[in-house]
């Protein structure tokens, strides 16, 4: 059975995911307004990432026999004021979806719902490739720093990334 408290908990998961979809089309645009394409490639497949995160999310409450419930989508904000500001912003934010993730474990095992939590067990692995690849691209530009023709070909090499969609739960 498919709690009250499970439905909401997820409702309000599958707003954070298309939050962080949002988040990073704006940073997409970004770099693609500083012509560095690459960069901006990698948040095209953060964008698809966080798309195929909301809907696997939708697609279970809809598993479950649940409701789902879009709410408001809040304006994305950069707040970042350099390239690697910007990613510490992404690494952060990803914290906060991870305590996010976490939070709904937390509801899923108070509620007995072992079906959720087997479900959840994608996500919670996904938070952790996430953060990582994230931190190493930040330690990557810290390397950089101001070196011009680096950031280049770095740029060059995440122009190569392409998305794959997961397969969820
Ligand atoms: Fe959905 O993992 Fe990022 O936010």
């Amino acid at each position: 059975m498919f709690s009250k408290k499970m439905e909401d908990a997820f409702n309000a998961q599958i707003n954070a995911e298309f939050y962080s979809e949002y988040l990073y089309l704006a940073m997409k645009a970004y770099f693609e307004e500083l012509h560095l394409t690459g960069i901006a490639n990698w948040f095209g497949v953060q964008v698809q990432e966080e798309h195929a995160h909301g809907l696997g999310m939708y697609d279970y409450v809809h598993e479950r026999g649940g409701k789902v419930t879009l709410g408001e989508i809040a304006k994305p904000e950069i707040k970042g004021k350099d390239t690697v500001a910007i990613f510490e912003q992404v690494l952060e934010h990803e914290q906060l979806v991870t305590s996010k993730i976490n939070a709904l474990v937390d509801v899923a095992e108070a509620e007995h719902d072992r079906a959720a939590l087997s479900f959840l067990d994608w996500y919670i692995k996904e938070q952790v490739e996430e953060e990582s690849n994230v931190r190493q691209l930040i330690a990557t530009l810290k390397l950089i720093g101001e070196d011009k023709k680096a950031l280049l070909m770095l740029d060059r090499e995440l122009a190569a990334r392409t998305y794959t969609a997961p397969v969820i739960g």
